[in-house]
């Protein structure tokens, strides 16, 4: 095997956010852009050399490119084995399956998730360490260190790898396998939930249901594992075809983004079951007939009913949720007597409590859940636990979400995301509100009355890292809490993240309309951010 070392000088703007190096195609297209990334990041890990690296992507456009020099790179870096996903792809959580099964010593995942797709769009890449999860912070640290002083990189001079066809072949000592995406992914699930009962609850009708794969990742999986397993009527997964640019759309599983699936569930003679997944597989939306279920309450929801799935039958040894994400869960851990932990946003953070067994589920309110099997966040999985979860309860999603809050209250909840802000504006925000944390706490709008004001930082319990600036918290007397942070995903200026959440104990008043509820909250968070007063904006541009 012939290898050329190129060389190559920095670029300044490689800082991965919360999960990965998101940019626009044209950025990465950039001359060594990619290549750059790829080097800095195998110049931050140590005896890889003949080990096993897992690559794969959600599909959008320039996945196959990337994946082609990747392997090259991979080929010349000294890798002893590629596993790489049929035609490039693997969906976020089976990957993180792949590395765990095969035992690799990492992978690499193409993908900018819920971001849109095309050659105008988004393109991202991420690092998975050998416990198949998000690299820690300590890593992509030095890996954003390295990308700063980069000055070659060698590739191996080798034709395309048919990534098309299942199988396996040796190019210059490295072994290269092409595997079925999808196969032990469904193997996994199989192990995890009660496929009989899903199934015998298809058959007779209990469950009928709608999927909505967003010309996305899981579109293969779920319609293998829906249709194919269990028995759903073929049709039950739509936009079940993966494309490059996600039929133009935003493959983001909220009431937004997801409408034809909102529209099937809204509208007349719904099935009882509804759920969408994002472009990389690993978010999920949940909804029943004429109900959506917040993300934060279907970890919840989760938590108290997990002995119910077989895996979890034995009990969970705790839980977690990113510090944005509504108190419901904790409300659970606190009756079940279970640990519950605060984490950042962003699934590197649960990686150490899920290896360490501190934790068994966890979630965040970016429609995001998972446990222990994988170490990302799961769409389908959080799919298949509602359909076991169903199957044994027998009871609609409306009376199972209606029953939860009755034992627990409700916590009522909303974000609204501002996108594409002028960034000096956006920081401008953050510097005002962190000016006034200090004086907050004793300040009074009708019945809320400020106990906190923070910005949170967090301490790994694992291994006592701490990461600083994670967002500002403002509680309140009454338990509602307002959230602000700046998203770290986006490719466009900033994305101010409000999140809001009000407490309701009171049996007669749970099903109120979020939106009506959260009015005076959404009041006070444009008065302590004035983020409409300093856009000229007049809504945010998404709520969930
Ligand atoms: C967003 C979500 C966060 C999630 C992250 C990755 O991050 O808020 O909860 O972990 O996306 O999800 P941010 O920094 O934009 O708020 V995915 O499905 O885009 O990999
Ligand atoms: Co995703």
């Amino acid at each position: 095997m012939k290898i050329k070392t190129h060389n190559t000088t920095p670029y300044d703007d490689q800082k991965p956010g919360t999960s990965g190096l998101r940019k626009k195609v044209k950025v990465f297209q950039q001359t060594h852009y990619l290549e750059n990334f790829v080097q800095s990041i195998f110049n931050s890990l140590d005896d890889f050399q003949g080990k096993i690296l897992v690559l794969g992507g959600d599909g959008r456009y320039f996945n196959r490119q990337a994946i082609q020099t990747i392997i090259k790179m991979a080929a010349a870096n000294g890798f002893g084995e590629l596993i790489i996903g049929q035609g490039g792809l693997l969906s976020t959580p089976a990957a993180s399956n792949i590395i765990r099964k095969y035992h690799a010593f990492g992978g690499i995942v193409l993908s900018a998730s819920h971001n849109p797709g095309g050659p105008d769009e988004d393109f991202g890449i991420k690092y998975n360490v050998s416990n198949g999860g998000p690299a820690p912070e300590k890593f992509t640290d030095a890996l954003y260190q390295n990308t700063k002083t980069i000055n070659s990189y060698p590739i191996a001079e080798i034709d395309d790898i048919d990534l098309d066809n299942v199988g396996e072949m040796q190019i210059g000592g490295v072994n290269i396998r092409v595997i079925d995406p999808v196969a032990d992914y469904a193997e996994l699930m199989a192990k995890i939930f009660d496929f009989d009962l899903i199934k015998q609850s298809i058959a007779a009708g209990l469950i009928t249901l709608k999927f909505d794969a967003m010309h996305a990742i899981t579109g293969p999986y779920a319609t293998h594992i829906l249709e194919d397993v269990l028995g759903a009527t073929p049709g039950s997964v739509f936009n079940a075809i993966p494309l490059e640019d996600f039929g133009g759309g935003h493959p983001d599983p909220n009431m937004a983004h997801a409408h034809e699936l909102t529209e099937i569930m809204l509208g007349n003679n719904p099935p009882t079951f509804g759920a969408a997944s994002d472009g990389d597989g690993d978010r999920n939306m949940v909804m029943g007939a004429h109900i959506f279920v917040t993300p934060s309450d279907s970890l919840a929801i989760m938590a108290a009913n997990a002995r119910t799935i077989p895996a979890y039958a034995k009990g969970i040894s705790g839980v977690a949720r990113s510090m944005p994400t509504s108190q419901a869960v904790d409300r659970v851990a606190d009756k079940l007597g279970l640990p519950c932990y605060e984490t950042p946003t962003g699934w590197k953070f649960f990686g150490n409590l899920l290896d360490a067994g501190k934790i068994t589920l966890c979630g965040e309110e970016s429609f995001g859940s998972g446990s222990n099997h994988v170490r990302e966040k799961d769409g389908l999985w959080a799919v298949l636990f509602w359909l076991n979860l169903i199957a044994r309860k027998r009871q609609s999603v409306e009376d199972i979400v209606h029953e939860h809050w009755q034992t627990y209250g409700r916590d009522i909840y909303c974000r609204h995301d501002y996108e594409a802000v002028d960034s000096d504006i956006a920081n401008g925000i953050v510097e005002h509100l962190r000016n006034q944390l200090s004086s907050l706490p004793g300040n009074s709008w009708g019945d809320y009355t400020v106990k906190y004001a923070d910005e949170f930082s967090y301490t790994d319990p694992v291994d006592n890292s701490v990461s600083n600036n994670q967002g500002i918290r403002i509680g309140f007397t009454n338990g509602s809490r307002i959230v602000f942070r700046l998203s770290g995903t986006g490719t466009v200026g900033a994305t101010l993240r409000i999140y809001v959440e009000r407490y309701e104990r009171d049996t007669s008043k749970l099903k109120q309309d979020a939106q009506i509820a959260l009015t005076e909250l959404v009041d006070i968070a444009e008065l302590l951010c004035e983020v409409k007063k300093r856009t000229g904006r007049t809504e945010p541009t998404v709520i969930t």
